[in-house]
């Protein structure tokens, strides 16, 4: 199954989700991250993949892990969708976030998600990560 990270900065009551702007994903928030690539651990590709998607530089100490998540698609046409994500939540970074091709983030307080715009998955997992649980 393939491997992603889905990293989540936090400030007090407010966490950062980023809209994705295109492709998997369109026009849902989400954390940033993604696919984990080819000779690259995990925790590289989270501490890249916010340095791409909106310009933060988070060190390795910063992120904690909260959760992995399996998520299988029934259809066999979809199969290569399934994937393993790993979770972290950080709040130490260096940069202000900003606007990419790929993402807009934008500050949430945790008790106001806009789930109706994320995955259907979000509202099972992404609270108890909030407040602190690991899964
Ligand atoms: C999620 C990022 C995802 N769920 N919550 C995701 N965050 C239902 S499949 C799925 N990517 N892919």
């Amino acid at each position: 199954m393939r491997l992603t990270t889905s990293v989540f900065l936090t400030s007090g009551d407010r966490v950062l989700l980023a809209m994705k702007k295109r492709g998997f994903g369109a026009g849902k928030w989400n954390g940033v991250g993604g696919k984990v690539q080819a000779g690259e651990n995990i925790l590289d590709a989270a501490r890249r993949e916010a340095k791409e998607e909106i310009g933060v530089e988070v060190g390795f100490s910063g992120l904690r892990q909260q959760a992995v998540l399996n998520f299988e698609f029934k259809s066999p046409m979809k199969s290569d969708w399934n994937q393993s994500c790993h979770v972290f939540v950080a709040d130490v970074w260096r940069g202000k976030p900003k606007e990419s091709e790929e993402m807009r983030p934008e500050w949430f307080p945790v008790e106001t998600l806009p789930f109706e715009q994320m995955w259907a998955d979000d509202p099972v997992w992404l609270p108890l990560v909030l407040a602190g649980g690991i899964i």
